[in-house]
């Protein structure tokens, strides 16, 4: 049996630079001739992705329980076409994952109040328990005030000060489980120039990208 693709994950808050180190690290890998692909969530090219898109533009109105399932819905959709091509040895590279799901939405909170939360943070993890789990997350930690210089945030949903700040925190706290639990969870300082974090990134998984010999780990689990 051949060795795996290595599964990774770059998180982060809007306007962190995920996209473009995902882009920047597959040309890499590709021109290392490793075999790789990249894919991102939400995606809103199949009919569950097309309700979360309106959503995100406000274009719908949806319950906060069902957006959040439909947000992991959308990702048990290429669950087992993510498994195959790791299995077939394909690295892939993943903008945006389960840590985002937990993130955006256990981070709301209940109308009229500071902090107490709609949405109680393991009901938000539970229902992405068993879906396939990244050999490395890596949380690009960008500071609101290079965030805001970077052209400030677009018109969808969650893309305000306030929201993206309760978001870190969630996000904190997920690294820290997921640590906890055996997983990788690298956070990289994203106010640097994109090249350096691209390099700080390169570091992190330019061993696992030679493939990798243990089974495929289920998230949470
Ligand atoms: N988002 C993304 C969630 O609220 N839950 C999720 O499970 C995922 C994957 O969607 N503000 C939010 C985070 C973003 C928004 O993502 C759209 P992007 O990467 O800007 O297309
Ligand atoms: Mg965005």
């Amino acid at each position: 049996m051949g060795k795996r693709g290595a599964f990774i994950v770059i998180e982060g808050l809007d306007k962190s630079g995920k996209s473009t180190q995902a882009a920047t690290l597959l040309r890499r890998l590709q021109d290392s001739q490793v075999s790789a692909k990249l894919i991102k969530f939400p995606d809103r090219t199949t009919t569950i992705g097309k309700m979360v898109d309106s959503y995100l533009r406000s274009e719908s109105e949806l319950d906060d329980h069902v957006i959040h399932l439909l947000f992991s819905a959308n990702r048990w959709e290429l669950a087992s076409s993510i498994e195959e091509s790791l299995k077939q040895g394909e690295t892939i590279i993943c903008d945006r994952y389960a840590f985002s799901g937990i993130a955006f939405s256990a981070s709301k909170i209940r109308p009229g109040s500071h902090s107490y939360p709609l949405l109680d943070y393991a009901w938000c993890r539970s229902p992405d328990i068993g879906l396939p789990a990244p050999d490395i997350a890596i949380m690009l930690d960008v500071s609101q005030d290079v965030a805001q210089a970077r052209g400030g945030y677009g018109e969808e949903r969650y893309e305000k000060e306030d929201v993206q700040r309760r978001v870190r925190d969630v996000f904190v706290r997920i690294g820290e489980e997921f640590e906890g639990s055996g997983g990788k969870w690298l956070v990289v300082d994203a106010d640097e120039k994109p090249d350096e974090v691209q390099t700080v990134i390169w570091d992190a998984v330019k061993d696992l990208v030679k493939g990798i010999e243990g089974p495929l780990e289920k998230l949470w689990d």
